[in-house]
């Protein structure tokens, strides 16, 4: 399926215009800009991490323009072009909230605080500390998200310390540790610029990563003979730009990526010496097979196999697998949310890893599989800095003795501070809240009360009066409803702190107004509540700076090193990428690769050195086909599912509260396609009760051919109507992420 560049100009527009704004906006604003200040920072949503310049005049954050010298040369999407309105919005929240007769009444900070630490404080004291919790966010600044991490784990002593990249990221972090050693994508934003082949899985760049995307419709429209292929069952505008579009049945794509792994191996075009020097072999838990061994294990998949399982045409996956295994061609992939968002997340993420580990297709400009991160610091503040109940900062783990005696000696605890019992994943989190195993929770920069599975389930026990939920928000909320204690917090643009995105670039985002009201910035509102609790000497940083300061340190010796990237040095460069242990060093573009990475020594004799691995190898895991929790039957017969648009991020609360975006698109409709529509005698705008095990919504109905038959798509925007009443709170085993992708419902006309 060729696609003429006419026609490829033509199906990009949508995207590329939207894109193309944040350019000529910055034009506007320097033509009629007389009189702002600009000051350098990074964009609020996305993983993409794209650089901005902040406009302020007479004290007010008024526009938002991209920077020409960061990694997005410019541009912006519109989201993040209309940020200037987030801020100041009416609906900010301004003065601490506390439950009083069951109404959320206005007080001090003092009030709220001294609270908050006495419920905390009694609750260790009475049930132990497991009966507290922590639940942060991948949009926290790193500074905000090291405090939290420190105040619990070494202050009340818990793991039970989480965050929404758990419901994000987690089959990404577990597909990296397993397939190479150590978390985090080893290649970056340039090798979008080197690639001959993209193959896009799972992953609706066009909408959600748009400056991604608009680099890959950029190398296809400029870099001679590009092909890009995506596997998503959905006719995203993704794949409007697709020279192959494989569309299947929801999680039969392992049976897929092996498939094309077996005509990869038939067609000989795997690369036997990278294989021998670099890669080893396992099943299960153990790296103990062979090639052999692998080669056995994919004759099962054979196209027609595939095809039989997912309903994705035999040629077609034949097809993808000539793409992307050619000789010569450099082959870029990129996944998010299809593959994460699954019980079998992490095994999806190992057969990518595969299909770059048997080409050699790895650690070369254009060449590299690539987890986009979906949040503005996951990464960094999260992944990286440990935020979640199994990890400890830069690659430690809780549950290791040795690991947690290391971080006892630089965090300067006598030794057995830190918690040896494990701490509870997010939905384990809120399932112990609904038994009151935890009764004291603090959720800071994410919303639960929308954007958990199965919802209404952790909304009871949110809102029990057995339980005391404290939120931090700078709008009032699907959580901060089910509240005990509202904390207002400053927003962006009103404090300042480190992001860390998907190409493991950190970069400094800026203060340029005083917060509204009494709202203040999270990590201040962090070390108050340790000083409150008598462990200020935890946290006894003046502001953020003095805390990267410390946080650079915790990771100086460890694979995740960034040492080199001082807080000066943020606050001129547009970025660096680690590992960059010394002040003098330029960034690692490629990790695991000798000459580029600095933990790989210079005389290493292989082209790659995969050091988190005993043997330096990395790892080709077979992971069987396995088919998702629920499958529709007689009861329930469509695949729902579910995600995002470009206009809107997440929960609404910020996009919707920008006027252009609310108008372009703001209630959540189902997607449906116009033969299912029909049978269930829904015409577009009509009204469908979409019904799962455990609950129903009405939606207007979209009728469209985005979806295909026997599948429907709902955004999760809407804070009305929410998807995930419907969705099921099943996770991946090893990851212990959820599967938000993939349940059964049933469809009335309503
Ligand atoms: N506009 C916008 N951009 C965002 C966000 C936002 O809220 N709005 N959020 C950010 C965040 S945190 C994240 S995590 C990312 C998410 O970014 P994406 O993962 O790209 O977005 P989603 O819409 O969640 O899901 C992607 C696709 O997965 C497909 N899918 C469903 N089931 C399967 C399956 O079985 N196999 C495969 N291969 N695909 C399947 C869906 O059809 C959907 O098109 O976006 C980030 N960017
Ligand atoms: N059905 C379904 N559900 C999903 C997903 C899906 O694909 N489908 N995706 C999952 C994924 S990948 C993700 S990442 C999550 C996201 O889910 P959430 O994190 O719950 O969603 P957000 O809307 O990003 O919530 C961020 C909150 O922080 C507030 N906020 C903004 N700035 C600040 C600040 O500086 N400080 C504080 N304290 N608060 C602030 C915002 O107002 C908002 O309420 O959703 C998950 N849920
Ligand atoms: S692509 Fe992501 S980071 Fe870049 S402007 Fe848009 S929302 Fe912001
Ligand atoms: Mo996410």
């Amino acid at each position: 399926m060729a696609v003429s560049r006419r026609r490829f100009l033509f199906t990009t527009a949508a995207a590329s215009a939207l894109a193309a704004l944040g350019k000529s906006s910055e034009t506007l604003a320097e033509a009629g800009g007389t009189g702002i200040t600009w000051t350098k920072g990074v964009c609020r949503y996305c993983g993409t991490g794209c650089g901005v310049y902040k406009g302020v005049m007479g004290g007010k954050l008024v526009a938002v323009k991209g920077d020409k010298y960061n990694h997005n040369q410019g541009f912006l999407c519109l989201k993040g072009f209309l940020l200037a309105q987030v801020p100041n919005h009416p609906d900010r929240l301004k003065k601490p909230l506390v439950r009083k007769n069951g109404k959320l009444v206005e007080t001090s900070w003092d009030e709220a605080l001294s609270l908050v630490a006495k419920r905390f404080k009694d609750s260790v004291k009475k049930h132990g500390a497991d009966s507290v919790a922590f639940y942060g966010s991948g949009q926290g600044y790193t500074e905000e998200s090291y405090a939290g991490n420190k105040l619990f784990r070494a202050g009340f002593r818990t793991n039970n310390i989480e965050g929404n990249p758990r419901l994000c990221m987690a089959s990404a972090v577990g597909g990296y540790v397993t397939s190479f050693g150590k978390d985090e994508p080893m290649g970056c934003y340039e090798d979008i610029d080197h690639a001959d082949v993209f193959f896009l899985i799972g992953s609706n760049t066009a909408e959600c990563h748009p400056i991604i995307f608009r680099r890959i419709a950029k190398r296809k429209e400029t870099g001679g003979d590009v092909k890009v292929i995506v596997v998503d069952p959905r006719r995203t505008p993704t794949a409007r730009i697709a020279d192959l579009h494989l569309r299947f049945k929801p999680g039969t794509d392992l049976a897929i990526l092996n498939a094309m792994a077996h005509v990869i191996v038939k067609e000989g075009m795997v690369d036997e010496k990278f294989i021998k020097e670099s890669v080893g072999f396992g099943q299960g838990k153990a790296a103990d097979k062979s090639w052999e061994d692998y080669k056995a294990f994919l004759e099962t998949y054979t196209p027609e196999y595939a095809e039989k399982v997912s309903g994705c045409p035999k040629d077609d996956i034949i097809a993808a697998a000539r793409i992307f295994g050619a000789k010569g061609k450099r082959t870029l992939s990129f996944w998010t949310m299809g593959l994460n968002q699954r019980t079998r997340g992490v095994w999806a993420n190992n057969l990518c890893h595969n299909l770059h580990l048997i080409t050699g297709k790895i650690g070369m400009p254009g060449s590299t599989p690539f987890s986009l991160t979906g949040q503005p610091n996951a990464c960094g503040g999260v992944r990286d800095q440990g935020g979640l109940s199994h990890l400890l900062p830069y690659g430690r783990l809780s549950g290791k003795p040795e690991h947690r005696a290391l971080m006892e000696k630089l965090w300067g605890l006598e030794p057995g501070t830190l918690p040896d019992r494990p701490g509870k994943h997010a939905v384990a989190m809120f399932q112990a809240l609904e038994s009151k195993d935890i009764k004291c929770i603090y959720i800071m920069c994410t919303n639960p009360g929308q954007s958990l599975p199965n919802v209404d389930r952790y909304r009871k026990a949110m809102k029990s009066k057995d339980t005391f939920v404290v939120v931090s928000d700078i709008f009032p909320t699907r959580t901060t409803e089910l509240a005990d204690v509202v904390l207002p917090a400053a927003a962006w643009g009103e404090k300042e702190g480190v992001y860390g995105c998907s190409e493991r670039r950190y970069q400094l985002d800026s203060k340029v107004v005083e917060p509204v009201g009494e709202a203040r910035p999270d990590f201040d509102i962090l070390v108050d509540l340790a000083h409150r609790c008598g462990f200020g000497d935890l946290l006894p940083w003046k502001n953020p700076a003095e805390a990267w300061d410390e946080i650079r340190r915790i990771a100086k010796d460890t694979p995740y090193a960034f040492w080199g990237i001082t807080r000066e040095r943020l606050h001129k460069d547009h970025g660096v990428l680690w590992p960059c242990p010394t002040e003098g060093h330029p960034g690692t573009k490629r990790r695991y690769v000798r000459g580029e990475d600095p933990l790989v020594p210079a005389d290493w004799p292989k082209r790659m050195m995969f050091y988190g691995k005993p043997d330096k190898k990395a790892v080709v895991w077979f992971r069987p086909q396995k088919d998702p929790q629920e499958v529709p039957d007689k009861e329930y017969p469509f695949y729902f599912t579910t995600g995002r648009v470009i206009e809107h991020w997440h929960t609404g609360t910020m996009t919707g509260r920008c006027k252009e975006l609310a108008h372009a698109r703001r209630d959540a409709e189902v997607e449906i396609h116009p033969d299912d529509a029909k049978k269930i005698g829904v015409r577009a705008g009509g009204m469908v009760k979409v019904t799962s095990r455990r609950g129903s919504v009405v939606f207007p109905a979209n009728v469209t051919d985005t979806s295909p038959r026997g599948m429907v798509f709902v955004n999760m925007h809407d804070e009305k109507r929410m998807c995930n009443e419907i969705t099921v709170d099943a996770y991946d085993p090893g990851s212990k992420q959820p599967e938000f992708k993939i349940c059964a419902v049933k469809l009335e006309k309503a």
